[in-house]
């Protein structure tokens, strides 16, 4: 469907009235290829659903614990503005082998009541979040820095804070909610490097190649490494299970789905902008293409799912599967206006496909067929915005899932 005869690759389509959806693979049918019609299936099916997008889109995590051993390396407020932080360093082990994951916590006041938990992996170093020079840097950030050729550009000083209007904190934390972050990096490295560092180095042993096509790429590794942050974070008297959210823009948001389709500790899970392979059909040839994604970031998905590059309507599992695989618990999707590269469309379409799974267990999903008009937001159990402007995470944003999260818990 992507290519022509001649092979080549087409431009990425924009006109909505070229888009075709071949194909769509029912959410509601079971293993045995039976309507699920009970809500007594759903736990059955919902297993079933997690475990098709792992072998055909994400891959599976080793399925051997890690032990987990969460230290607070310090404590204190951040000079501007004094919220309260804690830095906590998260050590994976496994036989003699280890890495280290560093999570920087923003708490409210002393005092006032928590409402829950935002985890939220982020894309330029936890120092990256606020210009405090109190916030680490982390080692693994700055080796990915210095192998860069050009050096300058990247260095620490320079990019602190360089996030913090993706990361409102003050606004976070007043409203009486923790934000945990932790460096996507740390995790795993983001290049193609034969899965050879970070949480892939553990488990040597398990490795993602050509006699294993459905074992973990790197959003199953950041969305595994998440989990391990929760089991960490956990340990901290503020944070309650009951109420955690797991939150990631554009690459992170296809991850903190994934950690909520595999993590069911997270009643809140938030895609912002996640766009293809995360919340937008596969299916729909508008924007980015399973093609170009899996061939522009080959280590991000298993190898299984690159085989659909042509012919994406052959694949037994659209992106729905992963927003159904949420319920019953809380799902919210957002798109901007500008981000055509993400779906828009795509994205609401997989939330409203979803609602099937939200109605047999007595709730709703999103209202209608069609998106909202931009900056409202909609739907119950499954929420939506479009936002004005281009692909980010901002302000705007964050008060929806934010009164989101109020509404919820
Ligand atoms: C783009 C990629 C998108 C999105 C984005 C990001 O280059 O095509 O799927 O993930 O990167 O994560 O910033």
């Amino acid at each position: 469907m992507l290519h022509d005869v001649s092979g080549q690759v087409p431009e990425a389509n924009y006109d909505e009235s070229k888009v075709v959806v071949e194909n769509l693979p029912p959410l509601m049918l079971s293993k045995d290829k039976q309507v699920v019609t009970d809500a007594a299936q759903w736990d059955e099916h919902r297993a079933y659903l997690v475990d098709q997008l792992a072998d055909f889109v994400y891959g599976h995590a080793p399925a051997e614990q890690v032990e987990v051993d969460c230290s607070i390396v310090s404590e204190g407020t951040l000079a501007e503005s004094s919220v309260r932080f804690r830095q906590l360093d998260v050590k994976l082990s496994r036989g003699n082998k280890s890495c280290t994951l560093q999570v920087a916590m923003f708490l409210p006041d002393a005092g006032m009541p928590i409402r829950g938990t935002f985890l939220l992996p982020n894309f330029t170093g936890n120092h990256g979040i606020t210009p405090d020079s109190q916030i680490r840097v982390s080692p693994i950030w700055q080796s990915i820095q210095d192998a860069k050729p050009n050096k300058n550009v990247t260095a620490s000083d320079q990019t602190r804070g360089d996030q913090a209007r993706r990361c409102p904190i003050e606004m976070i934390t007043q409203r009486g909610y923790v934000l945990a972050t932790v460096f996507y990096g740390d995790i795993d490295p983001d290049f193609d490097d034969g899965f050879e560092n970070g949480v892939h180095a553990l488990f040597p042993d398990y490795r993602l190649d050509a006699d294993h096509p459905s074992r973990w790429g790197s959003i199953a590794a950041w969305a595994w490494g998440l989990s391990r942050c929760t089991d960490a974070l956990l340990t901290q008297p503020e944070i309650a299970e009951s109420h955690l959210a797991v939150i990631g823009h554009s690459r992170l948001g296809k991850t903190a789905l994934w950690a909520g389709a595999t993590d069911p500790r997270f009643s809140i899970e938030i895609s912002n902008d996640s766009g293809c392979g995360g919340a937008a059909l596969s299916r729909r040839n508008f924007g980015e293409s399973i093609w170009r994604i899996n061939t522009v970031f080959p280590h991000w998905f298993c190898d299984r799912f690159k085989q659909f590059n042509e012919d994406p309507s052959q694949l037994p599992v659209d992106q729905h599967f992963l927003i159904a695989s949420i319920a019953p618990r809380k799902v919210y999707i957002a798109s901007a206006t500008e981000d055509l590269w993400a779906d828009p469309m795509g994205e609401y379409t997989s939330g409203f496909l979803a609602n099937s799974a939200y109605e047999l267990l007595g709730q709703k999903g999103l209202p209608t067929q069609s998106p909202p008009s931009p900056g409202i937001s909609v739907g119950d159990n499954i929420g939506y915005h479009l936002r004005v402007g281009k692909h980010d995470l901002l302000v705007e944003d964050w008060e929806h899932y934010l009164n989101f999260a109020d509404r919820h818990w």
